[in-house]
């Protein structure tokens, strides 16, 4: 747990996480990591603005397919590799999992392909496995609407070298697992999450598990500066943040309690009103900075909902819970769902505290 953090307003990422390493010895490491992302998102905020320059080549589809099998775009590359490529450099890191790879990777470069071919080097200098969404909402960069990148950072906990040449299949395909296994752990042991929001301003959002910290980017000197130390979520809100076309397929319990909050019949008797940008990173900012709901809830078309739990819902929970809010599916802590699968979705229901209870609440009811 970490001691203490610099509060003090109008200092750099680089000088601020520099005091972390400081009053925090043993978060040197991850201090390397957030160089990395400091970097990588200047970058990418760069590349999300030029991007829709007439001249600019990263305008339009890639032609490839992800994996979810939606088109991914040139950014979506783009953002990818510069992610990748700066956290790779680190050398702090083990393995990382992208929404744009179909499987994770290990940082030395080599895909891990399908199962099989997945070549871990790991030894005593790589400490995390890092999660990532490298540019979320990105369908939406084309009409000049926020996108963003979000971050998970775990610990790597054991060390993952296989040794293809000297053990047989059987052996290689079980140590693989187990390294695999390295990226698939439940948000509470999450040791650090970040996301940065690309729009007005470009602002990196980080926490250590010890509150939360907003940093603007002032474009005139290329530095992050902290604007807002311990950030809290209003415990109470008006705004819910859906999409609400969804509703007739939402889990009855998510619908009554949309339904009284737009009727002012529900707990804090207030007429709630509604902001969706489409772009869970733009919600969740505005959800922290003026209190209310964001939610991808499960449908009867999709039970799990649309946002994926290691690189969208847990760190996402991880800020969420550490401003003083709730994230829930409606009947679990997303912090506490171990994944299956790399790429799992998860139902999504997180912001102020008190609202947040009044749909836990509803979805026991109706247990
Ligand atoms: P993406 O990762 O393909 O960009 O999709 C995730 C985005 C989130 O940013 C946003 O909350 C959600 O999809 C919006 O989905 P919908 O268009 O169904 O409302
Ligand atoms: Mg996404």
């Amino acid at each position: 747990v970490l001691d203490d953090v610099c509060e003090t307003m109008g200092v750099t990422l680089t000088r601020f996480m520099n005091e972390v390493a400081m009053l925090n010895p043993e978060l040197k490491e991850l201090t390397t990591i957030f160089g990395a992302i400091d970097t990588a998102c200047k970058a990418i905020s760069n590349e999300v603005k030029r991007s829709q320059l007439p001249s600019s080549e990263t305008l339009g589809y890639q032609g490839a397919v992800n994996a979810q099998g939606e088109d991914q775009k040139k950014l979506d590359v783009i953002t990818n590799d510069l992610l990748k490529r700066a956290l790779r450099f680190t050398g702090r890191l083990g393995v990382l999992a992208s929404e744009e790879e179909d499987t994770p990777v290990d940082v030395i470069g080599r895909s891990t392909g399908k199962s099989g071919s997945l070549e871990i080097v790991l030894d005593e200098t790589t400490d995390y496995v890092v999660c990532f969404d490298p540019l979320d909402g990105s369908s939406n960069v084309d009409a000049g609407i926020p996108t963003g990148t979000i971050i998970g950072i775990f610990e790597h906990d054991e060390t993952c070298e296989i040794d293809f040449d000297n053990i047989g299949e059987d052996e290689a395909a079980e140590q693989e697992a187990r390294c695999l296994a390295n990226t698939l752990q439940p948000g509470t042991n999450l040791v650090a999450a970040a996301y940065c929001l690309y729009s007005s301003s470009t602002f990196l959002t980080l926490t250590l598990g010890n509150g939360v910290y907003m940093f603007t980017l002032d474009e005139t000197i290329g530095e992050f500066i902290l604007a807002k130390p311990n950030v809290r979520i209003p415990e109470s809100s008006s705004i819910y943040s859906f999409n609400e076309a969804n509703l007739d397929y939402w889990d009855e319990p998510m619908r009554e309690v949309v339904e009284r909050w737009r009727e002012g019949t529900g707990r804090s008797g207030v007429r709630f009103s509604s902001r969706y940008i489409g772009s869970m990173v733009g919600d969740v900012h505005r959800t922290l900075m003026y209190g209310g709901v964001f939610g991808y809830p499960g449908d009867t078309k999709n039970p799990n909902g649309k946002l994926r739990l290691l690189y969208e819902g847990a760190p996402m929970a991880f800020i969420m819970e550490q401003a003083g809010g709730l994230a829930t599916t409606g009947t679990q802590r997303v912090m506490e769902i171990t994944p299956e699968v790399v790429h799992q979705r998860v139902p999504v229901i997180m912001g102020s505290k008190n609202d947040v209870i009044e749909v836990i609440e509803c979805y026991k009811t109706a247990a």
